[in-house]
Parts: C-alpha cells; structure tokens; sequence
C-alpha cells in the first residue's frame, strides 16, 4: 500500500517534470520549427508581401517593424468585398483569421514574451521590435495579409500594407 503510494508520488514528479521540460520547449526560440520565413513591416507595406508555406510543416514566421509606427500582422481568406472601416475589418479577421483550427500557435519575442493559443487574430508589432510567429499551417490555398490599423481617416491596408499568404 504505502509502496504503491510512493510509486504514484515518483510517477506524478516523473509526469510533472516531462510537462516542464515540454513547456520549456514551446517557450519559442527553442521551439525550432522546421523552417523560417522573415517579412519586414514599414509604413506602408510587408516585404516580401507574398509568402509561401508548406501545409503541415511548422514555421516561425518572423516578423521585424522596421518603421517608425507600431503595426500588426493578420492573415485571413481575401473578403468578396473590401471592408470600408477599419471596425469592420478588424470584425472580419476576427471572425475568420486564418490562425485558427491548426492546434498550438506560438507568438514570441526574445527577452520579452513567450504566449501560446489556439486562435489568434493579430499580431502587433512595436516599432523596433521583433515578434515571430510559430505555427504549423493546416488549409491550403491564397489567404490575404494585412495591417488594418486606422491612420488618418485611412488604415494601413488602404495605404498599401497588404499582400498574400499561400500555403501549398
Ligand atoms: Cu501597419
């Protein structure tokens, strides 16, 4: 009795331990994922705007602000009619950002911050600052990206901060 209790109290240190160190391995940069994409934010434009990924393959997608504004990256499938506010954008990706239905999604900043979900919309970018993304891509096919944050009556997107994700 008392030994079969000790071999319960051994294997649940055992199991917390493995948690620990599975924990550990997703505080991102030591996640490794398989392959490694960077896109430069700026006012107003990602570059490269198209990325191409691999379905099922993970990826950190590495995102570097080099402007001089904060902005966000989104990725959704292209609405059949652009969306005139920003509120109704920002309700769309929401609603279908294609960070969703593909387990695990990792968002990281060196030194900074390490936070994992199952659905995320936005990622936002300070000026200066380097965030990535880490995922492993489930659907397939064109998705749109962009930067819907408001700037003078207009937003990101209007101005040309957009492009396209394709996963293969
Ligand atoms: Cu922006």
């Amino acid at each position: 009795m008392i030994r079969s209790a000790l071999m319960l109290v051994t294997l649940a240190l055992f199991v917390a331990s493995a948690v620990g160190q599975a924990a550990a391995s997703h505080t991102g940069l030591l996640f490794g994922a398989s392959s490694r994409v960077v896109i430069t934010m700026s006012e107003w434009k990602f570059s490269p705007s198209t990325i191409t990924l691999a379905a099922g393959e993970s990826v950190d997608v590495v995102l570097e602000n080099k402007g001089t504004q904060s902005h966000v990256f989104m990725a959704y499938p292209a609405p059949k009619t652009l969306y005139k506010g920003t509120g109704d954008w920002w309700a769309y990706v929401l609603e279908r950002t294609y960070f969703q239905d593909m387990g695990e999604i990792l968002v990281h900043s060196k030194g900074m911050f390490a936070i994992s979900g199952t659905r995320i919309a936005e990622v936002a970018v300070e000026p200066g600052k380097t965030v990535t993304l880490t995922f492993t891509p489930g659907r397939k096919g064109r998705f749109e990206i962009g930067c819907h944050l408001p700037t003078g009556g207009a937003s990101h997107y209007t101005a040309g901060m957009k492009g396209q994700l394709i996963v293969r």
